[in-house]
């Protein structure tokens, strides 16, 4: 097997390469509205229904609206609340607070071992996206990303594809040369509005329904002897329930196909 026609895998972070929402992100909300001596907290459940929007200053700013607030004193609170949360984001990162989901590190260093580029796509910001990258490389034997795409450096945030684009881009690949790895509706209609056929890693916060875009959608990342369940895969490439670069290659091979059909 070689990766002669996959060139590049694009990689989500949050929900994709640890579940960093529920346990992470929420609680550093939830602790920056404390600190702002704000009364709001998000629950769970209210968690996810926020999660709609991507980008969290976006989601303070909608939260805040529809709770009430004018466009200035929500765009003003979110900024403010927003820069807090990512300092304590980035301190629960730095802590050791966050694993990679299991067969992370495998899959990263399966793909560097055959010489397919890393990349990474994120809405997130960088400040906690670069300390994520470096505590999860640490983990890993040869992987590195060549291009890291954070939601600093573009002005729509997913669904818009303009991140795998800019990605793209960077990687100095077309689409057809990549596949991505998600967790989400919004992730898998992003990387699709870029031309990059997607493989679904469903989360906490998401379910198999939400991303019926993706060309693969397994449960889990799996491992040898120990196979994730199998979600959707019409085109035969992970029949053993493992997402390694073998089935990644194929998934590109087989989308080509279907794009020359
Ligand atoms: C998920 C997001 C991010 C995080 C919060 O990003 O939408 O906004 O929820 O991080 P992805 P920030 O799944 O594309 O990695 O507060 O830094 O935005
Ligand atoms: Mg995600």
């Amino acid at each position: 097997m070689t990766g002669d026609d996959l060139r590049a895998v694009i990689f989500d972070v949050d929900g994709t390469l640890a579940e960093t929402e529920r346990d992470g992100h929420r609680v550093a909300f939830n602790r920056a509205f404390a600190d702002a001596g704000l009364s709001d907290r998000w629950d769970e459940d209210r968690y996810g229904q926020l999660l709609l929007t991507a980008g969290g200053r976006q989601r303070l700013h909608r939260y805040f609206v529809e709770s009430g607030r004018t466009e200035d004193e929500a765009a003003t609170l979110a900024s403010r609340v927003h820069t807090a949360k990512t300092a304590i984001f980035r301190d629960m990162i730095v802590t050791g607070a966050l694993t990679p989901r299991p067969g992370v590190t495998r899959l990263l260093d399966d793909l560097a071992a055959v010489g397919i580029t890393l990349a990474v796509a994120t809405t997130g910001s960088r400040e906690w996206v670069g300390p994520f990258l470096d505590r999860l490389l640490e983990r890993a034997s040869r992987a590195r990303f060549e291009v890291v795409v954070t939601g600093d450096d573009v002005a729509a945030r997913k669904p818009d594809p303009e991140a795998y684009a800019l990605a793209l881009a960077r990687l100095s690949v077309t689409s057809r040369d990549a596949v991505a790895v998600e967790d989400s509706a919004n992730g898998v209609r992003a990387a699709a509005g870029a031309g990059v056929v997607c493989v679904a890693v469903p989360g906490d916060y998401s379910a198999p329904e939400d991303v019926v875009g993706a060309g693969l959608v397994l449960a889990a990342f799996g491992e040898p002897g120990a196979p994730a369940v199998v979600l959707h895969d019409p085109h035969g490439v992970a029949p053993g329930g493992v997402l390694d670069a073998r089935a990644l290659c194929a998934l590109r091979a087989a989308s080509a196909g279907d794009l020359l059909r």
